[in-house]
């Protein structure tokens, strides 16, 4: 703005000295545009357009209608003196006008709350032709009254601001031009760059997945995601003034402080591209210690090829990835997933989710929104079977033998959830990775009665889940089978079942972390 404004403020300043040169020559009004041609072949005193030449009876009537103004003061100072005061004042109030707050009103609406840019606010080729009357507005606000000063004044007012439309209209047109162009490069390429590094963002908290989230400047107004667009090409200004970048050039776009726009929860999402788990398993097959071994051992893995990983959860911070063999178990209504960010100079920033809650702790119904989103965007599944209670359920003799948790039951309830939020038909072939864990192999009685068998699969063909077995091969392309110890000296088999899927899923983690 500060430009085009500057550019119109020049030109008409050199308009009002030729005029006001005329007018001490003449003793009568003309209005003389500076014309820069001349310049280059006449001399300085010569560039200019008088145009009581090209339209004289305008200008002729014009100086009739002033004489009853310039005649109030003549007496005192002279003819030519009087007409160039008001001339003077006119042209004052027609600058006043330009570079007053009305002028500068840039703030976007409240569901947005960011500044647009001098050639992108709403109506703005209105509000540049509005700019140099823009002091009857001043006025008019001030206190209602004085608005009579430019009133009484206008047949001064008019020709400047006139004069001044006409320049102005001519350099924003070209500047909007030029920004539009600026706009929609910059545009572009930001959104190529966040397509390819970031591709979405989830929220922790209420598990949706959006394209962006919303930003809260440190005023805590919350406004969209800043791209360059409107309100700006490389920075953006909240409607308190404070600026924000709105590229991540130099990563500074993903240190703002993120709002998920559904539950407005704030929640950080770096610009990492999200690789989301969820975890799936009856109640107590293991899956939350696998999880904090899991990280444990993959932080320790990046560490030593000098990656940085950083678990922004409470509930896989160190501490209790030290105490893991204590940990609580996960309580009802404990629902935020966990998140881990993997920082490396080689590659974009990574941010690995964890859904830590099987789905079928809890009533269908009650959390139906939260395990749509929780099933929907999934890189990969990780399904927890205690070997121990596949055995015991076998060999128990309990009546109630089929009502029990058994690998069978629970995948079916899970699948029949999964792909009815999925909206999948009965044949549907599943590409999301399924990693199949045998959990607590460091316990010397299960991995006895895994090992004695072939394999995972034939161990559960052996017990009585031949069913599972099936309906797992027939309904997930990508199935693998592990057997892991959370517990103990070596846990770095916890790891194996998380890495798996993220070398499926990620180019970078396959081929520079693992
Ligand atoms: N020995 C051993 N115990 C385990 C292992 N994984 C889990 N546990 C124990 O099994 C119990 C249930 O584990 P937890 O992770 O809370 O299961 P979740 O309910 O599926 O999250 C806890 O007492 C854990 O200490 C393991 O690999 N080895
Ligand atoms: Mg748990
Ligand atoms: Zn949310
Ligand atoms: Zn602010």
């Amino acid at each position: 703005m500060g430009i085009i404004l500057g550019i119109a403020v020049i030109y008409s300043a050199l308009c009002f000295f030729y005029t006001a040169k005329y007018i001490i020559d003449n003793s009568e009004f003309s209005l003389c545009l500076f014309n820069p041609i001349e310049l280059i072949e006449g001399s300085f005193d010569l560039a200019y357009l008088d145009l009581s030449k090209y339209i004289p009876m305008m200008i002729e009537s014009y100086n009739k209608v002033i004489v009853n103004y310039t005649n109030l003061i003549s007496e005192f100072v002279g003819k030519e003196y009087a007409i160039l005061i008001f001339v003077a004042v006119g042209f004052i109030l027609v600058i006043a006008g330009c570079v007053s707050k009305p002028s500068r009103e840039f703030a976007g609406e409240e569901s947005n709350p960011q500044e647009y840019l001098f050639t992108s606010r709403p109506r703005s080729i209105l509000k540049c032709i509005v700019m140099p009357w823009n002091i009857f507005v001043v006025t008019w606000r001030f206190k209602k009254i004085p608005v009579i000063i430019p009133i009484i004044l206008i047949p001064f007012i008019i020709p400047f601001a006139i004069l001044m439309d006409i320049v102005l209209l001519i350099i924003f047109l070209i500047a909007k031009g030029i920004m539009g162009a600026r706009i929609k490069s910059a545009f572009s390429k930001d959104d190529a760059i966040y397509k390819k590094v970031t591709q979405y963002a989830v929220c922790p908290k209420c598990k949706r997945n959006f394209y962006q989230p919303k930003v809260k400047c440190r005023c805590g107004l919350v406004i969209d995601y800043p791209v360059p667009d409107v309100h700006g090409v490389s920075m953006h200004t909240c409607n308190k003034g404070h600026t924000i970048p709105c590229t991540n050039v130099d990563g500074a776009r993903g240190k703002l402080k993120i709002v998920c726009p559904y539950c407005k929860e704030e929640i950080q999402t770096h610009e990492a591209k999200p690789l989301t788990f969820s975890m799936v398993g009856a109640s107590g097959s293991g899956k939350t210690t696998m999880m904090l071994s899991a990280v444990e051992s993959i932080s320790a893995v990046a560490k030593s090829k000098g990656i940085t990983t950083e678990p922004v959860s409470s509930s896989i911070s160190l501490n209790i990835q030290r105490a893991k063999d204590t940990v609580a178990p996960t309580v009802t209504g404990e629902l935020d997933s966990q998140c881990l960010f993997i920082r490396s100079r080689e590659f974009p920033e990574k941010e690995i989710i964890f859904n830590d809650i099987s789905g079928l702790e809890f009533e269908p119904d009650s959390e139906k929104i939260l395990f749509e989103e929780y099933y929907k965007y999934n890189d990969g599944i990780v399904f927890a079977i205690d070997p121990l209670e596949v055995y015991a359920l076998f060999n128990s003799n309990s009546p109630s033998k089929a009502s029990k948790t058994s690998p069978t039951n629970t995948f079916e309830a899970f699948y029949s959830m999964f792909t009815e939020i999925n909206g999948y038909g009965p044949s549907v072939q599943v590409t999301v990775p399924m990693a199949i864990v045998f959990t607590k192999m460091d316990n010397p009685r299960v991995s006895s009665i895994v090992n004695a068998e072939s394999s995972p699969e034939e161990f559960l063909n052996k017990y009585g889940q031949e069913s599972f077995v099936k309906i797992v091969k027939s309904t997930f392309i990508k199935v693998r089978y592990f057997t892991i110890a959370s517990l103990g000296n070596d846990i770095s088999s916890a790891a194996e079942p998380f890495k798996w899927i993220l070398m499926e899923n990620d180019e970078d983690l396959k081929t520079k972390v693992f």
